[in-house]
Parts: structure tokens; C-alpha cells; sequence
């Protein structure tokens, strides 16, 4: 049987989620939803994407629709996943999970409560070597992590007259290039090390201080924007440099920057273990590094006959036919509707998804990274109010 799915926010991303769900083939594009009905009925029409609602309280209260995709700026994912939570729609959500660390509590919480599929899209965990390496450290193939470390680095924002709502803390939330992208590599270092983030130590810069507001609202990597002669002071960060330890003891370190000419989306994770080294590179995803201290360093090129049976399950071509991210976004997303086909129970759910409890986690972290800044670059704890506190000991 067809599930509907609706969604609101018809921005860039959006065209991936429909282009993701038009793949499942057993998902009926129900309608979108946006801020202005006339802009949404041109957007529907160009993405071929079913109604045009004018409000997306329309959206939630039509029956066809049983999957909401929240593609809004961060600013309304609270309000859209809430309401779409409490009228009993399953929601997969674009990352972060919402604008504050408040918020994304909020929203984790109700999602626990309801009995509905929960769903952020850390898209990075749908490719199938990143797939392949969680499963070889999970199966200790190099021995303990003792150092996790990488980047996520664009180029887009390098332009002072480039603009994004993602730069204004009122739409964006407080962090900018940390909360865009950094969160993505947070939620990727600790799935494929299935270790923690305990504490971190933060340098935030912004290297483009003022900037020139766009006429319209522009897009990720649109180039500079329409010229409007505005100036705009730019308070968040578009530079960061953050030193991490791991609850399994291993350390680490993350650059994160959108203003660094000549790398377009460079997400780099590379884990050192005690017997071995692994490394992934996005822009280069059908290619895994394994390093050895005794033997020569391999490639494992992405071939379903010589990954391991979890990771295989990611990949659809055969080694040598290229796949990249939107198909990893698509891995993501059939995993989304599996689980809901499967009842949405937290037995059910695919171990590669990320839920908004990966994704109220992932607020934990970026927010202790805002702090350690705040209080001049010093370790900050991750803290989790939500978990279980452990019994005290007596002493004597
Ligand atoms: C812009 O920086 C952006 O589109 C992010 O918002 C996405 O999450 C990332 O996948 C690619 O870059």
C-alpha cells in the first residue's frame, strides 16, 4: 500500500526529498506546503509536486498525508514537527533538528512520546562506505579509536556579497556554520565510532563580519545573491576549530568553515585505531583508506562482493558504477518509510537512521561548543538533562 507524504518548506532540500521519495516507488506525493500560496503553486508545479497548500496547518489536516517532510529554515522546525507530531503524522525532519538546544529537547521528547516514526536527516550516514566503516570499527577491525578527526569545509559563503538565512540567529539559530554543517559531522564521527562526544574546546571566528543582504532569500551554493546595496553585520561563525574528547577515551579534532575557496562540500572523517586506520572523504565517497602500521595501506573502492553485509545493503550498483549523495540521501529515506512500514517501535528502526534523539543529541554537542567559546575557549561538558542519572555511590 502507497504512503502520503506532504511537505513544507519547498527550499533547495526539498527537491531531494521528493526526488528521494519518487525513488521508493510506494510514496504518493500528496502536495507542499510554503509561506506564500502563489510562490507554492509555481514551486508544486516545477517540481511536479502535487497540491499547493496555503498554510501548512492544511497540510497536517489532510487525511492523504501521512509522512511530513519539515524542509522550513531552522527557525520553524520546532512549530511545524511539533504540530505535525500532534496530528499523529510520522516527521522526517531536515538537520538540525531545531533552532536552540531547548527546542530540539522539546521536540525529541514529544517524538518519545508518540509512537510515530522520528527522523533527521544526517544524510552522510546513507552512504554505503560510511555504512562499511562503522561496521569495521564496530567489529574492532582496527582495534580501539584512539583519535577521530576531520573537516566539513565549503566555499560558498566566501563572498561577502554571498547571503543566507542560515547567517541570521533569528532564522538560522545562534550557530551558523557549526549548527549547518559541523552538525553533520558530529552525528558522523559518533555513528561510525559508536563512541560519544564527553567535551569539547571551541575557537569560533567570523571571517566576513558584514555583508550584503540579498533581495530575496538566497540559496545554498547560489553564488553571490541579487545586489541590494544593504549592509548586514554577520555575528555567527562561518570559521571553527574545536578539539573533542570521546566517551571511549579517544580524542579528536574538527575544522569546520564555509568561507575556504576551493572546497565545494569537503566532509572528511578519518579514525585511528590502535591496529589500523580508516578514512572517508565525501567528495571522494566509493573510496574507504585503510591504513597499517605493518603492511601497506589499502583502498577498498566500494564493491557490494567486499563489504560487509550490513554496509551491502546501502549500495545498488556494482563496484565501478559510481553512487553518490543522492543516493546515499535516498538510503536515508527508504530506511525513514521501512521504519514506518514497520511500525515506527524503536525494535523496528534501521540502525543507520538518525532519529531526533540523534538529533537533540547533536544540539547537545554543538551548544557546548557555543559555550566553550563563550567562556573564552575553554573544555566544556556535553551534558544530557534527559539521561538516566546514575545511582551515587556511598562511600565508606
Ligand atoms: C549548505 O551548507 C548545505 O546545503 C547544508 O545545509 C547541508 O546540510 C549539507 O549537506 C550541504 O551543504
Amino acid at each position: 500500500m502507497s504512503l502520503g507524504m506532504g511537505l513544507v518548506g519547498p527550499g533547495f532540500i526539498a527537491a531531494h526529498h521528493l526526488d528521494a521519495v519518487r525513488r521508493l516507488g510506494d510514496v504518493d506525493i500528496v502536495g507542499i506546503a510554503g509561506s506564500r500560496l502563489e510562490s507554492t503553486t509555481k514551486r508544486a508545479r516545477e517540481l511536479n509536486a502535487g497540491k499547493a497548500y496555503a498554510d501548512y496547518r492544511e497540510l497536517l489536516a489532510d487525511p492523504a498525508v501521512q509522512v511530513v517532510h519539515n524542509t522550513t529554515p531552522n527557525h520553524l522546525h520546532r512549530e511545524v514537527s511539533l504540530a505535525a507530531l500532534r496530528a499523529g503524522k510520522h516527521v522526517i525532519s531536515d538537520k538540525p533538528l531545531a533552532a536552540t538546544m531547548q527546542e530540539a529537547r522539546e521536540l525529541y521528547e514529544a517524538a518519545r512520546e508518540a509512537n510515530l516514526a522520528h527522523v533527521v536527516t544526517f544524510n552522510y550516514r546513507g552512504y554505503p562506505l560510511v555504512q562499511q566503516a562503522r561496521a569495521m570499527v564496530a567489529d574492532k577491525a582496527i582495534g580501539k579509536p584512539v583519535f577521530v578527526h576531520g573537516c566539513y569545509l565549503q566555499d560558498w559563503l566566501t563572498d561577502e556579497r554571498a547571503y543566507s538565512w542560515r547567517l541570521d540567529p533569528r532564522l538560522g539559530g545562534a550557530s551558523s556554520a557549526l549548527g549547518d554543517i559541523g552538525s553533520h559531522w558530529c552525528d558522523l564521527s559518533e555513528h561510525v565510532t559508536g563512541a560519544r562526544i564527553t567535551a569539547v574546546l571551541a575557537d569560533l571566528h567570523t571571517v566576513v563580519p558584514v555583508r550584503e543582504a540579498p533581495d530575496a532569500s538566497a540559496k545554498a551554493f547560489s553564488g553571490s545573491a541579487t545586489r541590494s546595496g544593504k549592509r548586514r553585520k554577520i555575528t555567527s561563525e562561518d570559521l571553527a576549530s574545536v578539539l573533542l574528547r570521546f566517551d571511549n577515551g579517544a580524542r579528536g579534532c574538527v575544522t569546520v568553515g564555509q568561507v575556504l575557496p576551493g572546497h565545494k562540500n569537503d566532509l572528511r572523517l578519518e579514525v585511528n585505531g590502535r591496529e589500523g586506520s580508516l578514512a572517508w572523504r565525501q567528495e571522494q565517497p566509493n573510496e574507504l583508506w585503510l591504513g597499517h602500521h605493518d603492511k601497506a595501506n589499502q583502498v577498498l573502492t566500494r564493491d557490494p562482493a567486499l563489504m560487509e553485509p550490513g554496509a551491502r545493503a546501502y549500495a545498488h550498483l556494482p563496484a565501478g558504477h559510481p553512487e553518490a549523495w543522492a543516493d546515499a540521501f535516498r538510503n536515508v529515506i527508504a530506511d525513514a518509510y521501512a521504519w514506518i512500514r514497520a511500525g515506527a517501535t524503536a525494535k523496528a528502526k534501521p540502525l543507520a537512521l538518525p532519529t531526533f534523539a540523534d538529533g537533540y543529541r547533536n544540539s547537545l554537542v554543538v551548544d557546548a561548543m557555543l559555550r566553550s567559546h563563550a567562556a573564552g575557549g575553554a573544555w566544556q561538558p556535553v551534558e544530557d538533562p534527559l539521561a538516566p542519572t546514575r545511582p551515587t555511590r556511598k562511600r565508606g
